[in-house]
């Protein structure tokens, strides 16, 4: 569970001759209306997102500017397909460019996006394919911002186009653009396909194939429920969990729990090394014995540790430490006992900053334990566009992935203080509503809940921004990322606040468990019984049984 919007800041390196070089995780361009020219409605993606140049203070431009992106991945091209229909006669200007990412210093990740056989219906594109060049660079195409790279260096050098024998490379800071040409009622259908570019040093990951001791480990789960606002809570005001919920669950038809501790609020320096409290274990241990009693798996997953997010370099000793000590403390347990290392990596605890702690932190449990099945987090909270560039041990089979997905947030989070959205509330699922939601007072100036607002009270359910239609993207994703590297993932939370309506949100949460189990990606819901929960522990009976199980 977080508990701040994603933050762009504080991302880590990996240098390549004195370049921020990175690997992107999204495309982007731009479609520009000229500013005597209406702005265009309803840009429709297949694959993404279409905003407003939410960056941009005059509304005038802001609203006549498109911001498209959409996920790519390194090894396979990506497909998007935008459609509009303008309302004048004129030039509308398209903008290759790339996603927007700076470190704390306010230096601009160079993310290479590779570009080729794009096409289009009611408008004409010259050179799409860029198979033509002139002095080394796409004809019909204008470059601007650094200079084009030539085709004997990075990232153009050995990269294998689509189609033809050339493709086409941009990112925030060098761009290519064209000038359409559109009519006034013409339906406009853009044919976009992108990839990552990979960065110098990159690596291959080892496909792993599809029958390792990690695929037998996730075949064990399918539904499960996180312990939320327990352990992994401050002590002074966490709520109780006891061996009586875990009857509950078991009776209810979950199969596994997952159960976030905050290890370092019990972890302390004791005359061997590193212990954990004795009140502590004395509360945790029946209630996980009686879970695996149950037949219930359990994944128990250090929540929390803002001091490793924030400074993971700094906290690193004390970070592998811990886990010694749980690996230690838990060596006899049963195999369906499986360790989580880290809830939500973000902030400075960045996909590739994990790609450096972890392989410490898993030696270091192996030392101990070295079968235990291990669970790994990609950075931005779980994030599932963050796959693409997580790197796991090559030669450990026994890691299991996990990633979270909240979407659609403006539905899932209403109501949420700790995102902002205190204002935001009776958004249903799936939109359009039948009466319009007007944007409240205290969100006016937030472009991202005024054109999510604009879009729910207008697009129908099949593109509507309260529908299941990101979760099943995302979802896609994960399947095929999955599939290519022989590493099972886990949907580790998803839930939905209970300001939404109990009608929406038992919708919602039929939706995700539906579309997961197609993709067999066995499920955790956020949470048992407090704002997001599937028991009512007033009553002592559950409020989405039907969502789940009927
Ligand atoms: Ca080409």
């Amino acid at each position: 569970m977080k508990y701040i919007i994603l933050s762009l800041l504080g991302l880590a390196g990996s240098g390549f001759a004195g370049e921020n070089i990175h690997q992107a995780s999204e495309a982007r361009c731009w479609l520009k209306v000229p500013s005597n020219q209406p702005p265009l409605k309803d840009v429709r993606i297949s694959l993404g997102s279409v905003t407003n140049a939410s960056w941009v203070k005059d509304p005038a431009i802001r609203d006549r500017q498109s911001d498209i992106m959409f996920p790519v991945r390194w090894w396979s091209w990506n497909e998007a397909v935008v459609e509009f229909t303008p309302t004048y006669d004129g030039p509308l200007e398209l903008v290759l460019c790339g996603p927007w990412q700076a470190d704390k210093d306010g230096a601009i990740f160079r993310q290479e996006i590779l570009w080729d056989e794009i096409s289009a219906t009611g408008v004409t594109i010259q050179n799409g394919g860029f198979e033509t060049q002139e002095t080394q660079r796409p004809a019909a195409w204008t470059s601007s911002g650094a200079a084009y790279p030539a085709p004997d260096a990075w990232p153009l050098k050995g990269t294998k186009p689509l189609a033809g024998t050339h493709l086409a490379t941009t990112w925030h800071n060098r761009t290519l653009s064209q000038t359409l040409q559109v009519k006034a009622g013409k339906p406009v259908s853009l044919r976009l396909h992108a990839k990552s570019a990979t960065p110098p040093d990159f690596i291959a990951p080892k496909a792993l194939g599809n029958a390792t001791p990690a695929h037998r480990a996730l075949a064990r789960m399918k539904r499960g429920v996180n312990f939320g606002n327990g352990w992994e809570a401050n002590p002074a005001w966490k709520i109780a969990f006891t061996t009586e919920d875990i009857d509950h669950i078991a009776d209810q038809g979950f199969d596994h729990i997952r159960v976030p501790v905050g290890f370092h609020f019990y972890l302390k320096e004791g005359k061997d090394g590193m212990e954990l409290s004795k009140s502590f274990l004395d509360e945790l241990e029946p209630v996980l014995r009686r879970a695996l009693d149950r037949k219930l798996t359990v994944l128990l997953d250090w929540h929390h540790f803002n001091d490793l997010t924030t400074a993971p370099d700094q906290n690193l000793a004390r970070f592998i430490a811990g886990w010694e000590c749980i690996a230690r403390r838990f060596k006899s347990w049963p195999p369906g006992l499986y360790f989580e290392l880290l809830n939500e990596p973000h902030d400075a605890m960045t996909t590739e900053v994990c790609n450096r702690i972890y392989p410490k932190t898993i030696t270091a449990i192996r030392r101990i334990d070295p079968t235990r099945i291990i669970v790994a987090s990609p950075g931005s909270w779980g994030g599932i566009n963050e796959l693409e560039k997580l790197r796991l041990p090559d030669n450990d089979d026994r890691i299991i992935v996990t990633v979270h997905c909240y979407e659609p947030f403006y539905f899932t989070h209403q109501g949420a203080g700790w995102v902002g959205f205190q204002g935001l509330k009776g958004v249903v699922y799936p939109g359009p509503p039948a009466t319009p939601l007007q944007v409240p007072e205290s969100l006016k100036g937030n472009p991202g809940v005024c054109q999510f607002i604009e879009s729910y009270n207008t697009l129908p359910a099949d593109r509507n921004p309260s529908s299941a239609k990101s979760v099943r993207l995302m979802l896609d994703a994960v399947q095929a990322w999955s599939l290519e590297y022989g590493r099972p993932v886990h949907l580790g939370e998803f839930g939905a606040h209970n300001i939404g309506d109990d009608a929406s949100r038992g919708r919602y949460l039929h939706d995700v468990k539906t579309l997961a189990e197609e993709r067999k990606i066995p499920w955790t819901l956020w949470e048992w019984k407090s704002s997001f929960g599937y028991w009512d522990p007033k009553t002592n009976r559950p409020r989405f049984r039907k969502a789940f199980f009927e």
